[in-house]
């Protein structure tokens, strides 16, 4: 496809069947700060590769929808973070139109990645019903995207600057099964624990990739969210990102920060706030799930 361009590794990798990992770069570019989210994503990258798959970083670069990039593009995202623009499903045809770069969310990366025809994905945390969405209507386009596009995310859960209990909720609705990763409830993010229940408790990634093979069979639509909670010794003392949290969303509040920049906003102010200890946890449980989706990709297609 014209606006298309997938890395010669990863499109000999498909062609072959062999396992391919998508990862978002909304999370280098506006989820983590310079120089940690450049390390990052190349050690994700690197993860990947050691757990026996291939990694795809997703973007889009000077108008092309890429799948696949080089270290120094991914380091151009990084360093430019900011000015990059975040690129959700509603964004990608301008940003392609004016041979733009951008950035890619959870949704965004799901639709190029179905297109390259990969169907797992690596990330943080998706977005989800933000907490006074009765009032704001700020529900993230990802979960309208896991309703309709056939990609597994996983993920950490998500977290509690959102309203878990509707985020659920919504996910239910549309029809997205809710996996836990080893656990019968869904993960916050940065802690194992939410209160709120998974719909199916997953043994094993072979398990994960059986149930997501006969949904995609059988033909039915849209992707599911595999949560795999952070290893207990990366987690955060609880009340220390509590306390963070609750500041965080009343500065937002009080900023009157709206919009697409309002989870950006947050994840800086709560690694302020915790003197970088929910930076050091999200890289962790960043590391933690392209591990386990390294693990459903292979089993998915066989090793490399
Ligand atoms: N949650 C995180 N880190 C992130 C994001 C979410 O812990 O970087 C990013 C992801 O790219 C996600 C996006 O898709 O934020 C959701 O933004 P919004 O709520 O504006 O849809
Ligand atoms: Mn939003």
């Amino acid at each position: 496809m014209q606006h298309l361009d997938i890395s010669p590794e990863i499109k000999n990798a498909l062609e072959n069947k062999q396992p391919v990992v998508a990862l978002e770069s909304t999370i280098i570019a506006h989820g983590m700060p310079y120089p940690q989210n450049v390390e990052t994503a190349l050690l994700v990258e690197k993860t990947i590769r050691d757990n026996g798959a291939l990694p795809a970083t997703i973007a889009i670069l000077n108008g092309k929808m890429k799948a696949g990039l080089s270290h120094a593009e991914i380091n151009m995202l990084g360093k430019n973070g900011p000015h990059i623009a975040k690129t959700s499903r509603r964004d990608i045809p301008f940003i392609l139109a004016k041979k733009q770069s951008g950035a890619t969310t959870v949704a965004s990366t799901m639709i190029i990645a179905d297109m390259a025809g990969i169907c797992i994905f690596a990330t943080g945390g998706i977005g989800g019903v933000h907490r006074g969405a009765a009032e704001s209507m700020d529900i993230s386009a990802d979960l309208q995207e896991l309703a309709n596009t056939n990609v597994a995310v996983v993920c950490a859960g998500a977290k509690s600057i959102l309203d878990l209990g509707l985020t659920l909720e919504y996910l239910e609705t549309y029809g997205v099964p809710v996996l836990g990763y080893r656990t019968d409830e869904f993960p916050a993010f940065y802690t194992r624990k939410s209160g709120f229940g998974v719909d199916y408790n997953m043994a094993s990634p072979k398990d994960i990739a059986d149930a997501l093979k006969i949904k995609w069979n059988i033909g039915l639509k849209g992707g599911a969210v595999v949560a795999n909670p952070i290893p207990a010794i990366y987690e955060p003392s609880f009340s220390d990102l509590q306390d963070a949290t609750e500041q965080a969303l009343r500065e937002a509040n009080e900023q009157n920060i709206r919009g697409k920049k309002i989870s950006p906003f947050l994840l800086a102010r709560i690694k302020e706030l915790t003197g970088g200890e929910s930076l050091k946890a999200n890289i962790q449980l960043v590391l933690n799930n392209a591990k386990l989706a390294a693990e459903i990709a292979r089993v998915m297609w066989g090793g490399i």
